[in-house]
C-alpha cells in the first residue's frame, strides 16, 4: 500500500464500486463507499451484498468487519475519489452522462488540493475532460496543477469480477500527464496485470472498443445461426468445425446480446460518430433484432398446439448470474406474454422473485411445458436429461442440450 495514500471514497456500490471498494478495503486502504440508496448502504453496513457474484460477499463482510469499509449516503474528504456510477442511454440511444455529472457535484466539495480523481464509468469519448473536469473546474479546483484527474475504464466480466479486478491489465489515461502517473501508481498498488498509460480520450474509446469488438463478434455468430436455420445446418456444429482453423475464433449465438455493457457500449461510438461506426452499428442492429427472431420461432411451434404451456429457462441475460439488466431472456418472455399464443411459465433459479412471472422449478416447468425455450445457459439447465425432454418441443438459443 502506498504510504501517502490512506483514504479512498467511492461513488456507486453497484457491480463495480462494490468489489472495488471491498478489495480496496481488505488491501488496508481506509474506504468510504457512497451510494444513493439507503436500502444498500444499510445491507452493507451489515456486512452484506445486494448483488450476486462469486465468493463477493466474504469480502465485503471481511472488509466491513475489519472497519476498513463503510458505507454512506454522502461523499466525505479522502485522497482518492473513485466514480463508479451507470452510464445508461436515454431515448434514440443518446448517452445519459447524468449520474456522472451528479457525481462529479457531489464530491465536488470535498476534494482538496493534492487529490485524484478516477473514472471507472465506462464513458463515450471526451466525458472526463469535458464533464469531470470541467464540473470540477466550475467547482473552483485549480485541475491543471492542485488536483488530479484520470480514467480508467473498469473491464472484468460479471461472475469473474473478483479475479478480474485482480489480473486484468488496466489502462490509466489522465487529462494530463501528471494525472495519468498518479493514477497508474495507484493501480499498480493492487493490480496484477499492467497498468497501460495513456491519455483520457484514448482510455475511453477503448473501452468502447473493446466491447464493440465483443459485440460485432457476436453479430456474425448470431447471422450464422439465421443463414444456417434457413440451410438446415447446426450452428453449433458449423462454428465448433470453422473454429479449428488457427486463425478463426467465433463466438456463440444467442437469443441476443444483453448486459448494462455490451449492448449499450457499441451506441457511445455510434453517437459521436454516426457516418464512421456503419459496421459497429450494424452489429447493434443484428443483435438487437435477435430476440424478434426467436419469438417468431416460438410462435410457429406454438401455433401448431390450442393453448400450449411454453416454459422459458432463464431471465438473465447470461448464464449463473442473478442480472436482468437489457436481457434478451426478459423480452422474449415479455413479449411472448402479451402475444397470448399460450401459457408462459418462466424459469430462472438466480433470483427469488419477479415482479411480472412467477417463477418455477426447473423440475416443475419442464414436467408442464409444452414447448421448453432455453434462453440462458444456466448450470441448472445443461445437466437436464434427454428423457425428460422427449416428449417436448425444445428451442435451445444457446446450444447446451445437443
Ligand atoms: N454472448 C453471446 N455469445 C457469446 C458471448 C456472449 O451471445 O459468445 C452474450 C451473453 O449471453 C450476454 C452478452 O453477450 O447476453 C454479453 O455477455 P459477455 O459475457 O460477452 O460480456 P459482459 O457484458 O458480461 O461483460 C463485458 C466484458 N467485455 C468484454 O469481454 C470485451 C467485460 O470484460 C467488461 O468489463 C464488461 O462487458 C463491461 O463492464 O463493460
Amino acid at each position: 500500500m502506498n504510504k501517502d495514500i490512506s483514504s479512498i471514497c467511492v461513488i456507486g456500490l453497484g457491480y463495480i464500486g462494490l468489489p472495488t471498494a471491498s478489495l480496496l478495503g481488505t488491501k488496508g486502504y481506509d474506504v468510504t463507499g457512497v451510494d444513493v440508496s439507503q436500502e444498500i448502504v444499510d445491507t452493507i453496513n451489515e456486512g452484506k451484498i445486494h448483488i450476486v457474484e462469486p465468493d463477493l460477499d466474504i469480502l465485503v463482510k471481511s472488509a466491513v468487519n475489519s472497519g476498513n469499509l463503510r458505507a454512506s449516503l454522502a461523499p466525505v474528504k479522502a485522497d482518492i475519489f473513485i466514480i463508479a456510477v451507470p452510464t445508461p442511454f436515454k431515448e434514440n440511444h443518446i448517452p445519459d452522462l447524468s449520474y456522472i455529472e451528479q457525481a462529479s457535484k457531489a464530491i465536488a466539495p470535498f476534494i482538496e488540493p493534492g487529490n485524484l480523481v478516477i473514472l471507472e464509468s465506462t464513458s463515450p469519448v471526451g466525458t472526463t475532460e469535458e464533464h469531470v473536469a470541467n464540473i470540477l473546474k466550475e467547482a473552483g479546483h485549480d485541475i491543471d496543477n492542485e488536483i488530479y484527474i484520470a480514467h480508467c475504464p473498469e473491464r472484468v466480466l460479471p461472475g469473474r469480477i473478483l479475479i478480474e479486478l485482480v489480473q486484468n491489465d488496466r489502462i490509466v489515461g489522465g487529462i494530463n500527464q501528471k494525472s495519468t502517473q498518479m493514477a497508474a501508481a495507484f493501480y499498480k498498488e493492487f493490480v496484477s496485470g499492467k497498468v497501460l498509460e495513456t491519455n483520457a480520450r484514448t482510455a475511453e474509446l477503448s473501452k468502447l472498443t473493446e466491447n464493440s469488438f465483443r459485440d460485432v463478434n457476436i453479430a456474425f455468430a448470431n447471422e450464422l445461426s439465421l443463414i444456417c436455420d434457413k440451410e438446415g445446418i447446426d450452428v453449433w456444429d458449423l462454428i465448433s468445425l470453422a473454429n479449428r482453423h488457427p486463425r478463426v475464433n467465433i463466438l456463440q449465438p444467442g437469443p441476443g446480446v444483453g448486459g448494462h455493457c455490451i449492448a449499450v457500449d457499441p451506441w457511445f461510438i455510434i453517437d459521436r460518430t454516426p457516418q464512421e461506426a456503419r459496421l459497429i452499428k450494424t452489429a447493434r442492429e443484428v443483435n438487437d433484432s435477435k430476440p424478434n427472431w426467436v419469438i417468431n420461432k416460438i410462435s410457429e411451434k406454438a401455433a401448431k398446439f390450442k393453448n400450449p404451456i411454453i416454459a422459458c429457462l432463464g431471465l438473465a441475460f447470461k448464464a449463473d448470474l442473478d442480472d436482468l439488466r437489457e436481457s434478451p431472456a426478459v423480452e422474449i418472455a415479455t413479449k411472448l406474454h402479451q402475444l397470448n399464443i399460450g401459457e408462459i411459465i418462466v424459469c430462472e433459479p438466480n433470483i427469488l422473485k419477479h415482479p411480472s412471472f412467477n417463477l418455477n422449478s426447473v423440475e416443475d416447468a419442464v414436467k408442464k411445458a409444452d414447448i421448453i425455450v432455453v434462453l440462458v445457459d444456466h448450470k441448472e439447465f445443461k445437466s437436464l436429461s434427454a428423457s425428460k425432454l422427449s416428449e417436448k418441443i425444445v428451442i435451445d438459443t444457446r446450444g447446451i442440450l445437443k
